[in-house]
């Protein structure tokens, strides 16, 4: 299987997040792309090409132009206002009051953020960019006939929305794939998310179309970030009713009741007849995640990559999250290992 890397992922590279009322060394760093590239290497998984450039065209289908031109500035408004740390939100547009956008970067964060742990930092942009690159590279080896390509996107996309950052994201890299697809030949396109958290961006995003599929399986939103999304009765709206499928699931959660979700998912992608597939691929449902509360062992990744290539489409893998940086490069590339060994 063919992987897309760039080490422009190095220049996100947070200082803080805020995490139990601490200001702590952020979970999504830079480490846990290396591991993941280098457990790619020790197995010889398959060549590693850099992304192309394909601009901003497919960014702006996804994501809405202010918000695309803000989070560009966002740094250098912060740093003009004389802020002495990173960009951290922390005022939102609550219950009852007014959605105008501020003319103040302090309030400008809080109208585009979904979450406060998420701080921004010099390169967090020109990182988010070459993500969102690698996703639109992977997709297009895949249309030109691979059957599985991995897209080591980082930072990772799944919680960001049509104009919302948060939850580590800042582009919403298997939307973008998603896009890229129909636009160069897909009619309908399935997006399963097996990250633990769920990906509300990438369901806000689809909500109420009809060519693309979302599924998701992760830690029930009265439990889980990002806690306003995920619940099982949003199914989708208007023209896109049907399209959206959640399946939350209850901490300690073991791979045997997770299997059952996947197979229902896989079951709804089956329906759908979608020409691709993109796999939101996050590894955080391992059972020692810090931040995280399923219990599934580092074999199970291999077992459900089979079951994903049994449904024999083109697929898209797009890295998400996982935070055990210990054993992140074995459970990934065992769900590439898994899909591989099990394709047709
Ligand atoms: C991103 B992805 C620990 C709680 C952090 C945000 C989690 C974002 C997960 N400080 N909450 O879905 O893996
Ligand atoms: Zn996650």
């Amino acid at each position: 299987m063919k992987t897309i890397f760039t080490e422009k992922h190095n220049l996100r590279n947070a200082k803080t997040e805020l995490d139990g009322g601490q200001l702590v060394e952020p979970f999504e760093r830079p480490s846990r792309a290396k591991y993941i590239i280098n457990r790619i290497k020790e197995v010889e998984l398959g060549a590693i090409l850099e992304p192309k450039d394909f601009g901003f065209d497919i960014i702006h289908k996804i994501h809405d132009r202010d918000y695309v031109d803000f989070m560009q500035v966002a740094w250098q408004e912060w740093q003009d206002e004389g802020m002495l740390g990173e960009a951290i939100a922390s005022t939102w547009p609550a219950r009852r009051m007014s959605s105008r956008i501020p003319q103040n970067i302090d309030g400008k964060l809080g109208y585009y953020a979904m979450a406060a742990e998420t701080s921004i930092n010099e390169g967090t942009w020109e990182a988010a960019y070459w993500a969102a690159q690698v996703a639109l590279t992977g997709a297009e080896e895949v249309q030109s006939g691979e059957v599985g390509v991995f897209a080591l996107c980082r930072p990772p996309g799944h919680h960001c929305a049509l104009d919302m950052y948060g939850g580590y994201c800042f582009l919403n890299n298997a939307a973008i794939a998603a896009q890229s697809f129909l636009d160069k030949g897909s009619e309908r396109v399935a997006i399963v998310d097996v990250d633990f958290h769920h990906g509300n961006g990438t369901q806000d995003i689809f909500y109420k179309r009809k060519d693309v599929l979302f599924c998701s399986l992760h830690g029930d939103p009265y439990d889980a970030f990002p806690y306003f999304l995920g619940h099982a009765d949003e199914k989708g709206e208007g023209e896109g009713l049907g399209y959206n499928y959640n399946y939350p699931m209850k901490p300690k959660t073991q791979f045997d009741e997770w299997r059952i979700a996947l197979y229902d998912a896989l079951s709804k992608v089956k329906d759908f007849k979608p020409d691709t597939l993109v796999i939101s691929l996050g590894v955080d449902t391992f059972e020692n995640d810090p931040i995280s509360f399923f219990k599934l062992k580092s074999d199970d990744f291999k077992t459900y990559g089979a079951d994903i290539a049994k449904l024999g489409l083109p697929t898209l893998f797009v890295m998400e999250g996982g935070y055990d940086i210990g054993e992140i490069g074995i459970n990934t590339v065992n769900v590439l290992q898994g899909f591989e060994q099990a394709k047709s």
